[in-house]
């Protein structure tokens, strides 16, 4: 392999802080995967499972105090705090690097450093950046040959080149009160000590694909997103993308692999991505996606033959199993799936002998699975197409049991970056902390904006104003519960229902009625045939409710007041003119 002078120099800095006894470079080969398999089983981090009934697949557990990301111990760590923003963690960049530099200091003794180069976006586009991570996990190591483009691909992307991502991560000693996931986009470097989970560990997601690139994104005129990608090919064969922001564990990954069933089994779903979308404006003047992953990192429990069934087929073989059951024979288990008739012997997720009755969890509620994108049934080859595809709808989502409807769009683009904004959700296990507490998540990057997120607002306007064809932006909601707590909506397969109204407004073809929050489906122009939604259906599931939407109004008001002048007028606009409207239509009722 050849390698890269500044890769190298940095590689032996690093070595000389960490000190490993030994240093491998990963090439993304068969054979290499094999061999890190075979390390992850030597040093009790990989338990194989039954070659016939999960072939290539392993059961890792992790520590229990180290099963998602942690948000309080996340940082931006810009020179100037205020760049880093209201709602992100700032330390100064100095501090930072001197605090992590002793927790680094020797941390690598005994283990193996793996270096490993990896390529953000398809190979051969101008677009894509080159990541570098160096981790002593080898559980790390594995994932990110199934999550990236990785090893020989990405260095010759590279070539002499000194501009790539640098992302320096160790478990150290899991230690959760000396965790840090520190990132520098100054200097496009991400530390990160302590945890070995997914979106602290695995640098490419959430640090680089995100924090980093949203970062990138501004200087450069792009946006970086939580979004999955996806393509709906109706019964002519005309595909329409589409691409989603939900926050974690929200649905962007059932949607994106969505299977139509009934009416709708002329349809055909394609998949080209569910986390993470890089979006360009193209020279067409359309909004242009890539995916800079390659693989899946999914929620497991929920995930059925009968909620995604497509990625019960990615599953099948060469799966990572994070935190799930597992039964005697060597099978995994988790909620959501039917359980066997007999469970003798089932251990939960931390190993302990479980049973339905034990009042306990088998598997963790943010256990997950690392597929390679390939494997999903509904993989398209667009997925590695250097320009990316074009993209006609953008869809907010949250978790939201009351207020907002199933589905509403936006006037225009920038009413579209107000509902992106204003977007709140319940919380979910997807970060330590709390789960169903409501709470401000805009464009569902809270977590995940590299920078400020009023000057956030300001590049998704700018990227707008330089749209000729602008997607068409709506906010849509499958998680409205009744009086019992049950979901009012099905959901799954069923929110194709709701994608073909949004493509049908994309064409032109769909019925709207104008409200004060957007535009929602007028009277039958959403499909409901045989539905049977419980408690006042659809009526439910579409209404607006002035007095509750102004207190929301009122919510967003205090939001938006923490960037206080950096806040773009224009949403500070929007807020207003939706606050008239509901007066109007308050006066008119
Ligand atoms: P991250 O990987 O954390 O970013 O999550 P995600 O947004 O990809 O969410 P995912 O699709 O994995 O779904 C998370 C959870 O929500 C799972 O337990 C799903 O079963 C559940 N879920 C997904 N779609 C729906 C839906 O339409 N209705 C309901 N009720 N639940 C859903
Ligand atoms: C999320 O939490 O949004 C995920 C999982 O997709 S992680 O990669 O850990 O961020
Ligand atoms: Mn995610």
């Amino acid at each position: 392999m050849n390698k890269n002078a500044s890769v190298e120099k940095w590689v032996e800095e690093t070595a000389r802080l960490t000190r490993p006894d030994r240093i491998v470079w990963l090439t993304g080969s068969d054979a290499e995967y094999e061999q890190l398999l075979a390390e992850g089983v030597r040093l009790n981090q990989l338990i194989p499972l039954d070659s016939a009934k999960h072939p290539g697949s392993y059961l890792h557990r992790s520590h229990p105090e180290d099963v998602a990301r942690t948000e309080q111990n996340t940082y931006i760590c810009t020179p100037v705090r205020g760049d880093a923003g209201p709602t992100n963690n700032w330390m100064d960049p100095a501090e930072a690097y001197d605090k992590l530099r002793r927790l680094f200091s020797g941390v690598m003794k005994g283990r193996t450093m793996y270096v490993i180069p990896h390529l953000l976006g398809p190979p051969g586009s101008p677009f894509s950046k080159v990541g570098v991570e160096l981790t002593d996990s080898v559980y790390v190591a594995i994932n990110m040959q199934i999550m990236t483009r990785l090893g020989t691909v990405a260095l010759e992307h590279l070539g002499d080149s000194h501009s790539f991502l640098k992302g320096l991560h160790s478990c150290g000693t899991l230690d959760p009160r000396q965790r840090y996931i520190c990132h520098f986009p100054q200097d496009l470097t991400v530390w990160s000590i302590n945890s070995g989970y997914g979106g602290n560990a695995l640098l490419s997601k959430k640090c680089f694909a995100l924090r980093i690139a949203s970062w990138l994104g501004r200087q450069e005129g792009w946006l970086a997103e939580h979004m999955f990608i996806t393509g709906i090919e109706d019964p002519k064969g005309q595909v329409t993308y589409i691409a989603g922001a939900f926050p974690s564990a929200c649905g962007k990954t059932n949607l994106a692999m969505l299977r139509p069933t009934g009416a709708y089994s002329g349809y055909k779903i394609w998949c080209v991505g569910d986390d993470i979308a890089w979006l360009r404006v193209g020279i067409d003047g359309r909004l242009y996606a890539t995916n800079p992953e390659a693989g899946f990192f999914g929620v497991a429990p929920g995930t059925s033959p009968q909620t995604n069934p497509n990625m019960m087929a990615a599953i099948a073989k060469n799966t990572i199993f994070t935190n799930v059951a597992l039964a005697p024979d060597r099978t995994v288990w988790w909620e959501g799936l039917d359980l066997p008739a007999d469970i003798k012997g089932f251990l939960d997720w931390q190993g302990r002998p479980w049973s339905p009755n034990s009042g306990q969890k088998a598997a963790h509620p943010n256990s997950r699975f690392t597929t390679p994108i390939k494997q999903s049934p509904v993989f398209t080859p667009k997925w590695n197409s250097p320009e990316g595809v074009p993209i006609s709808a953008i869809l907010f989502g949250a978790r939201r049991s009351t207020l907002v409807p199933l589905v509403c769009e936006a006037f225009n683009w920038q009413h579209g970056v107000y509902l992106g904004a204003t977007m709140s959700s319940e919380t979910t296990s997807a970060a330590a902390g709390a789960t169903g507490v409501l709470r401000q998540d805009p464009m569902a990057m809270l977590p995940f904006c590299g920078y400020n997120m009023a000057d956030y607002f300001g590049h998704w306007l700018k990227i707008g104003r330089r749209l000729k064809a602008p997607p068409k932006i709506f906010r849509v909601n499958w998680f409205r519960r009744d009086a019992h707590g049950r979901f009012l909506w099905p959901g799954f397969g069923d929110n194709m229902r709701v994608l073909k109204w949004i493509i049908d407004r994309c064409y032109g073809t769909a019925g709207a009625q104008e409200t004060p929050i957007g535009y929602l489906p007028s009277i039958n122009s959403l499909d409901t045939d045989g539905l049977n939604l419980s408690g006042q259906g659809m009526e439910e599931l579409l209404a607006v409710d002035r007095e509750s939407w102004f207190k929301e109004a009122r919510r967003q008001t205090e939001f938006f007041g923490k960037f206080g002048t950096r806040m773009p007028a224009e949403l500070l606009l929007e807020q207003q003119m939706l606050i008239d409207r509901l007066s109007v239509q308050a006066q008119r009722t």
